[in-house]
């Protein structure tokens, strides 16, 4: 029962009862050791993701991904972190589907999907991240879902440029944002899901509505049919179940606008209140790394031991990995594999040789091409947003 109250606590929309008893019942029977729910729970919530996911919350599914299925350049769709504000939406019709483009416009429009596969198509690589990824690291404690490492995850995202469409539909110049939501539902008296996105970036040719996830058609829980890609912003600008697009000459003036999203502007004390006029719109994602192999706790055997994972910073390319094997005393560069991708994370990879039983806390800490580098300590604020410490994971030499 103690794992039901403290979810109840941190979850802002707490389980029914009858939801309490269901759960209660699962973990009476089939618990997963080290889970924080039984796995056949997770599976049953969330249909078409894999069972291996973590639930933070069940209602609304918010699923994160272990380290351990992170560890290729795309994530898989299955694998791929859920973060819903809301019940992901029942039935959606494919053929009924419009997207509307209106507001400050010449000519609005209502696009089928159909309609909208007609035009030109583009596709970007992004690394996508929820700005609450590693919320549960801060200290003091910060409410909301609690994600550890795994609500991040790269996708090919393909679809239609935000650009095209703005054109098509006419869009008076000198409009300032385009206000963009979806066909889910708040749950009870919960703001409905609007987010803005600012002119230029809506104007990015790298901005898409897109219809496919890694060539595939957008799995449910990611927004089927259409989702917004906003490339290197923090995850919360992805608008999933899109359907409407209006253009404006102002800020749109609801809850996750004005008061959800937002960070400090200067530095905050750890706990302190923040003044709303101290706070500004979260954008692009912060410098970050994940180490992606070994796992934490790994037991390896004396030689080569190969440590490897991802560095992403939003839109800029990350510059260098260093890598620590003495819990951070001395640090040496990591080798970066491949070739940059914009918007993508960067795999790195450095190899040292244990020779005797030993325990070795192993650090990563990127850095990007504006001089971003991860801090020892990340700046605390009110909504446990951007945690980008170095990445740690401590393993066992056993012969
Ligand atoms: N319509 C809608 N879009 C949404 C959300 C939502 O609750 N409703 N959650 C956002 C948040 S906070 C994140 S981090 C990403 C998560 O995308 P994913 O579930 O595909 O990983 O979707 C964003 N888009
Ligand atoms: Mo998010």
């Amino acid at each position: 029962m103690a794992i039901i109250t403290v979810m109840a606590l941190i979850d802002p929309h707490p389980l029914s009862r009858r939801e309490l008893m269901a759960l209660a019942a699962q973990l009476g029977t089939g618990a997963a050791a080290g889970a924080l729910w039984p796995t056949d729970l997770a599976a049953q919530a969330l249909p078409g993701k894999d069972a291996r996911l973590v639930a933070r919350s069940v209602r609304p599914p918010d699923f994160e991904t272990p380290v351990a299925l992170l560890d290729s350049f795309l994530t898989p769709n299955d694998v791929f972190y859920v973060r819903c504000h809301m019940p992901v939406p029942a039935q959606l019709d494919l053929a009924a589907w419009k997207l509307a483009v209106g507001g400050e416009v010449g000519s609005p429009l209502a696009l089928s999907i159909a309609e909208l596969k007609q035009m030109p198509s583009a596709s970007v690589t992004v690394t996508l991240e929820c700005a609450g990824n590693g919320r549960a690291f801060f200290d003091p404690p910060v409410a909301g879902i609690q994600w550890r490492k795994g609500a991040v995850g790269t996708a090919k995202w393909t679809g239609v440029r935000l650009a095209d469409l703005l054109k098509r539909a006419g869009a008076r110049p000198g409009m300032t944002y385009v206000h963009a939501s979806g066909a889910d539902r708040p749950l009870g008296t919960q703001p409905p899901f609007v987010r803005q996105v600012p002119m230029a970036k809506a104007l990015d040719p790298d901005t898409l509505v897109a219809y496919a996830m890694n060539d595939q058609p957008i799995p449910s829980a990611h927004g089927f049919p259409l989702r917004l890609v906003v490339p290197g912003w923090e995850g919360a600008y992805a608008i999933k179940w899109l359907n409407t697009l209006t253009v404006a000459a102002k800020e749109q003036d609801g809850f996750w606008v004005q008061t959800g999203y937002r960070y400090p502007t200067k530095r905050v004390a750890p706990g302190a209140a923040v003044d709303a006029k101290d706070m500004a719109p979260l954008t692009g994602l912060v410098v970050k790394s994940l180490i992606t192999r070994p796992l934490d706790g790994a037991v390896v055997p004396p030689g080569p031991v190969t440590v490897a994972g991802f560095a992403w910073a939003g839109d800029r390319d990350i510059s260098k990995v260093d890598v620590s094997v003495d819990a951070g005393a001395t640090w040496q560069p990591a080798k970066l594999v491949g070739q940059p991708v914009k918007y993508a994370w960067r795999r790195f990879e450095f190899t040292f040789t244990a020779t005797t039983e030993d325990t070795h806390t192993i650090l990563s800490r990127a850095a990007d091409s504006r001089g971003g580098v991860q801090p020892v300590v990340p700046a605390w604020n009110p909504s446990g947003y951007l945690w980008n410490a170095p990445d740690q994971v401590r393993i066992e030499v056993k012969a």
